[in-house]
């Protein structure tokens, strides 16, 4: 098609394609693909991890890629598909670049009942930017190519190709083919849009007029690799920072400008420094609900500006002031570059209130973020991985309980750690930290998650163990899944009985046994002053890691705040 195709099988096309993107890890549960599996053997080093469920192979290449910014490959058999469609869920709330390869159905046979057979296509059309199938061998250059594109631009997101036959055994069949790949699109962002000079003075103009303003820093701040420029505007204009939970790692919380998470799982001087802005700068952020408490925190009405690489996200919660369609690295360079220093003074006492916030925040958690009791305290356990994480780790978190425990207590301390969160799935974490692992295998990884998130796919341990991901995961467990308890003592009339206790908790488990059973590490910790000693041995360890810290049922995360 591009003047020096030659003739080669689908399975050499995809292989050479794969090589090409740079990949280097595939996830798959078999068989799909079973010929570009065995070529890619001999025509690539791409690994080839064989999982134990699909689920966990579409969350293992979405942590791959949030860790790396390049798309993450996962695979399954026809009858796998909708595990995998399942797993690409969390991708698609957090905007992450995965591609799925499906098998699919064969004209000849369609409708017939074929075995283990249904129309998978529908299932990803909610989860994917595109969802298309590949019936012809010639076809594999140009739909891998737009699988790569579609998912690394604009805002990123899953893609689906469905390769014919229930094993893609399309994959056997030759053409006239060349495997172009294109570099840009290998990894997040691929085009930096600069946006336009008004927008960009306008926003600024509004800055630096308020003596009252807050940035919120979201996902397309860590997705366009722009946290050093935020840090910097902020500075100059004398901005306190607050981030979403997936910018998390825009600003280190140990920054003079940093409030903290905000929304509904955030931390409280988040939340109260927002509500007492006169704008919101919100960059790179949906300005959805869990950033904002469900529009609460800021309360619509706020004066707002927004930057935004998709032009459809601006506006969508709040009325805007000032916005700018562009590159969150760009934009705030841009911004930077013209941004009077001289406004910052007329927010000297503004940024004094907002860290006397922080500082109320400090006092009032203090005792629980140091405290001795046994079992530990989960706010003991964060404050613990706050001091004592390496300075260039992977912190990859689950949601719930270990979302609201970490995103609201936890610290980061350097601008070289990264900050990676389940967008609402239990049982994301333990997979993606592995995915993530494989991305970036010089960098410490240590996953955050609590029992009922690991019981997941826990089977991984033993994938991990194969393939020597040495990744560190501490297992927050209090036997149950008591982020369900509030709610269950509320419909309960507040005092649950037996059998209510038992919609929620489970077996008491040590993890650490079970991990080493599977041949990973296992350390078992019982008391606070423990845990410092495990993660360091953990760190040195060079082998996959559970430490399963037993922590108080009783501890329940302390809920968002409006005022
Ligand atoms: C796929 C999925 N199913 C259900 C939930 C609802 N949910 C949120 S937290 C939670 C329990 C969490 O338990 P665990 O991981 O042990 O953490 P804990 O609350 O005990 O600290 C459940 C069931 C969810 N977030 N995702
Ligand atoms: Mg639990």
């Amino acid at each position: 098609m591009l003047g020096h195709n030659r003739k080669m099988s689908g399975a050499e096309c995809l292989a050479d394609m794969l090589k090409g993107y740079g990949v280097t890890h595939v996830f798959h549960v078999p068989a799909v693909l079973r010929k570009t599996f065995a070529v890619m053997e001999s025509r690539t080093s791409i690994k080839r991890l064989h999982v134990h469920g699909e689920k966990a192979a579409a969350y293992m290449a979405d942590g791959y890629a949030r860790a790396s910014g390049k798309p993450g490959i996962c695979m399954a058999q026809v009858i796998g598909a909708l595990n995998l469609a399942a797993g690409l869920r969390d991708a698609w709330l957090a905007h992450s670049p995965v591609i799925a390869m499906t098998g699919g159905r064969e004209p000849k046979t369609k409708f017939r009942k074929v075995y283990q057979e249904i129309d998978d296509m529908p299932a990803f059309e909610p989860v994917t930017k595109f969802n298309a199938t590949v019936d012809d061998v010639a076809r594999f250059p140009d739909m891998v190519r737009q699988a790569f594109r579609v998912a690394t631009s604009g805002t990123p997101g899953p893609v689906h190709l469905q390769f014919r036959g229930n094993e893609g055994q399309v994959d056997l069949e030759e053409a006239e083919m060349e495997p172009l790949t294109e570099e840009r699109f290998a990894r997040v962002p691929p085009f930096r849009p600069v946006p336009d000079s008004a927008s960009v003075n306008a926003a600024l103009k509004l800055l630096q007029d308020a003596d009252r303003p807050v940035i919120v820093a979201g996902g397309g701040v860590r997705c366009s690799g722009a946290a050093a420029e935020l840090v910097a505007l902020a500075e100059a204009l004398q901005i306190p920072v607050a981030t979403s939970l997936n910018g998390k790692d825009s600003i280190p919380a140990n920054h003079p400008l940093s409030i903290g998470v905000v929304g509904t799982y955030s931390r409280e001087s988040a939340n109260r420094v927002v509500n007492r802005a006169d704008l919101i700068c919100f960059i790179g952020s949906e300005t959805g609900g869990m950033t904002t408490h469900f529009w609460a925190v800021p309360k619509i009405g706020t004066p707002t500006i927004q930057i935004d690489i998709d032009a459809e996200a601006i506006g969508r919660n709040y009325p805007f002031e000032a916005a700018i369609n562009g590159d969150a690295k760009v934009t705030l360079a841009e911004m930077l570059k013209h941004a009077d220093r001289g406004s910052a003074a007329r927010r000297k006492a503004w940024v004094a209130e907002a860290q006397a916030i922080c500082k109320e925040w400090t006092a009032k958690y203090q005792g629980a973020l140091t405290s001795d009791a046994v079992p530990m305290r989960p706010e003991r356990l964060c404050g613990e991985l706050s001091k004592h994480m390496p300075d260039d780790a992977i912190v990859v978190v689950d949601t719930g309980h270990a979302g609201m425990w970490m995103g609201g207590m936890f610290d980061l301390t350097s601008p070289r750690q990264s900050y990676m969160r389940s967008a609402g799935h239990l049982g994301w974490a333990f997979p993606a930290g592995l995915g993530a692992k494989c991305a970036a295998p010089e960098r410490p990884v240590v996953t955050f998650t609590g029992d009922a998130g690991f019981w997941y796919h826990i089977a991984e341990v033993e994938t991990a163990v194969r393939w020597k991901i040495n990744a560190v995961t501490v297992v927050n467990n209090n036997g149950g899944g008591n982020q369900s308890k509030r709610g269950f003592d509320r419909v309960y009339g507040g005092q649950q009985t037996e059998g209510g206790r038992s919609l929620w908790t489970f077996n008491k488990m040590n993890f650490a046994r079970l991990a080493e059973d599977m041949g990973a590490f296992g350390i078992r910790v019982e008391k606070p002053s423990e845990l410092a000693g495990a993660l360091a041995q953990a760190l040195k360890a060079d082998r996959p890691v559970v430490i399963d810290v037993v922590t108080d049922i009783d501890a329940l995360a302390p809920l968002a705040v409006t005022s």
